[in-house]
């Protein structure tokens, strides 16, 4: 039984697979009852954010314009995952701090996995100088010190990671 209200949010570098985990963990909690939303970057950049750029207040907005849409979600009791790069330290640690128990899952993959992957041909773009304030190219991305959860993706399948996100929420 997953605590109802629990906040989610998976951060770490496009590619590193924030949105591949958070939906199979979605799937999953949807299959065992579970009152589940999911806020993906994509379609939050699409809609609720359309319009931001990728300056560092552009992102600082984003991210907290999810955190309060996650919030009001969570006030009911619907147990929200995020899936959105959110690469400062300082604002996640304010916009997950104002929850009770949300839990911070670092996705990460090295630098030299997600070029390889490169899933969108993004960070191709990126490096040949053509997306300034790429992230991990040519814009920050803060690591979290001590995340509720390190999934290293290069090591881990993604049912391995959804096995260890279940654990964490105790279900
Ligand atoms: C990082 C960018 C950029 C730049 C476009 N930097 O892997 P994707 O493609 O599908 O997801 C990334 C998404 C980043 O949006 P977020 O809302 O997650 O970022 S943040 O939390 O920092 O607000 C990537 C794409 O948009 N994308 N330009 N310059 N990612």
């Amino acid at each position: 039984t997953v605590a109802p209200g629990r906040v989610v949010w998976f951060t770490g570098l496009s590619g590193a697979g924030k949105s591949t985990l958070a939906s199979a963990l979605y799937a999953e909690l949807q299959t065992r009852g579970v009152a589940v939303e999911l806020l993906d970057g994509d379609a939050v950049r699409e809609n609720l954010s359309k319009g931001l750029g990728f300056t560092k207040a552009d992102r600082d907005t984003n991210v907290r314009r999810i955190g309060f849409v996650a919030g009001l979600l969570a006030k009911h009791g619907v147990t929200v995952l995020v899936s959105a790069i959110s690469p400062y330290a300082d604002t996640r640690r304010e916009v997950l701090g104002a929850f009770d128990s949300a839990l911070e899952v670092f996705v990460d993959a090295p630098l030299e996995v997600v070029t390889e992957r490169d899933v969108k041909g993004l960070y191709l773009k990126a490096i040949a100088g053509e997306i300034p304030h790429f992230t991990g190219v040519s814009d920050p991305y803060e690591r979290p010190e001590s995340p509720d959860l390190h999934l290293r993706t290069d090591h881990i399948t993604v049912e391995d990671g959804v096995r260890q996100l279940l654990d964490r929420l105790g279900a």
